[in-house]
């Protein structure tokens, strides 16, 4: 999975892509380099069960964070910036609500609600160029060859010309079977899924919850696939800075219970629709991400393509009655270890041992 974190300029998305990646933060102001790191996705559950297996290798999931130079109407005329942000699953756009005289605000003043307005509005107008343009290919090809097949993607994409026009994004624009399909190609920026990241000055840090809950409710109401979280990066920066078990404390005298990569990982996760299953045994303790609502047999798959195609059945059991009983012989003997076959919709946090041909 991979997130491009996006907004205006000194908003704070180097500093966020820093602390979610742990990389140097060499801020270089007005920087067009793109920069590519890894997360570690914290999982709770593969602590305790490392706790318990003590095997030599510990896997967490990763997610892929891109840190893009500042958007505008230039940067989305550039051909290899438009490619690094097609390419990604999401967007997290940074908003800042900041306050720093020495940083100055593009736009002059604090506004979280115009900067979202005028990021959204560029990656419409980017996406109504590319529509626009392949409307044209097709009217002339249309007249040429009669092809049901470029009947039906005219009309989808005079759909999404439409819902441009009204400056709305493709995210808002309901897709029926196929459309979804012929759509993808395209990689439409104001189609992905989108969460606002609030930065929030030191003084709201307490209220950071409250923070999110009035931009979903007033904000984001009515805008399909979009998602919040506050972070606070003066105070993230901070706890980057301190020992692990530190970490909690340092949260809670805050009133937060998790740091802003668990909550942005958890947002992004249940914005794309994403869950994890685990593994868990005396050579690896391992999480995996898979969409949610996957078969057994899907899931398989995500370990190793062999496993799917030679599916035979699952031994499924929860990862907290696995920690319970210390391992599989607990489980087995009071019967929480079930056999389940390729239909089985695996459920987050549930642990797997395929057994395949
Ligand atoms: N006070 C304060 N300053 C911040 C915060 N986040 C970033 N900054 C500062 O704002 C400036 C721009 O940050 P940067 O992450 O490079 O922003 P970018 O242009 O969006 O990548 C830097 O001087 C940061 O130290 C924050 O949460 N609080
Ligand atoms: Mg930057």
């Amino acid at each position: 999975m991979k997130t491009a974190i996006i907004g205006l300029p000194m908003t704070g998305k180097t500093s966020l892509f820093a602390i979610l990646t742990g990389a140097t933060q060499e801020t270089r102001i007005g920087s067009t380099a793109v920069r590519t790191g890894v997360a570690k996705v914290p999982d709770p559950r593969v602590d305790e069960l490392a706790r318990l297996y003590e095997p030599p290798k510990i896997t967490y999931a990763t997610v892929e964070y891109v840190d893009m130079p500042s958007i505008s109407k230039e940067s989305l005329r550039d051909p290899s910036y438009l490619a690094s942000l097609r390419v990604v699953d999401a967007f997290a756009q940074v908003l800042r609500l900041f306050e720093d005289e020495t940083i100055p605000h593009e736009k002059g003043s604090l506004d979280p609600v115009r900067d979202l307005e005028d990021v959204e509005t560029e990656l419409i107008l980017s996406d109504l160029v590319v529509v626009e343009k392949r409307l044209e290919r097709l009217e002339k090809d249309r007249k040429k060859i009669k092809n049901p097949e470029l009947d039906r993607e005219f009309e989808l994409l005079e759909k999404c010309k439409a819902l441009l026009e009204e400056n709305r994004p493709l995210r808002e624009l309901p897709l029926e079977g196929e459309e979804e399909k012929r759509i993808r190609g395209f990689q439409f920026l104001s189609q992905k899924p989108m969460l606002y990241v609030l930065n929030l000055g030191e003084s709201d840090a307490a209220r950071l919850h409250q923070r999110e809950k009035e931009f979903r409710e007033q904000t984001l109401a009515g805008r399909t696939h979009t998602a919040v979280t506050g972070v606070c990066g003066k105070i993230e920066a901070e706890l980057a800075e301190l020992p692990r078990e530190e970490q909690r404390d340092y949260l809670s005298s805050y009133g937060l219970s998790e740091s802003a990569l668990e909550r942005m990982i958890s947002a992004t996760y249940s914005l794309l629709g994403l869950m994890s299953f685990l593994t868990a045994g005396e050579t690896e303790v391992r999480a995996w991400t898979i969409p949610m609502h996957s078969t057994a047999v899907k899931a398989a798959g995500a370990i190793h393509s062999d496993f799917e195609k030679k599916f035979i059945r699952a031994e499924v059991v929860n990862w907290k009655a696995l920690m319970d009983h210390q391992g599989y012989p607990g489980v087995r003997e009071k019967g929480l270890l079930r056999l389940e076959g390729k239909e089985y919709i695996v459920k987050d946090g549930d642990v797997l041992v395929i057994r395949h041909g």
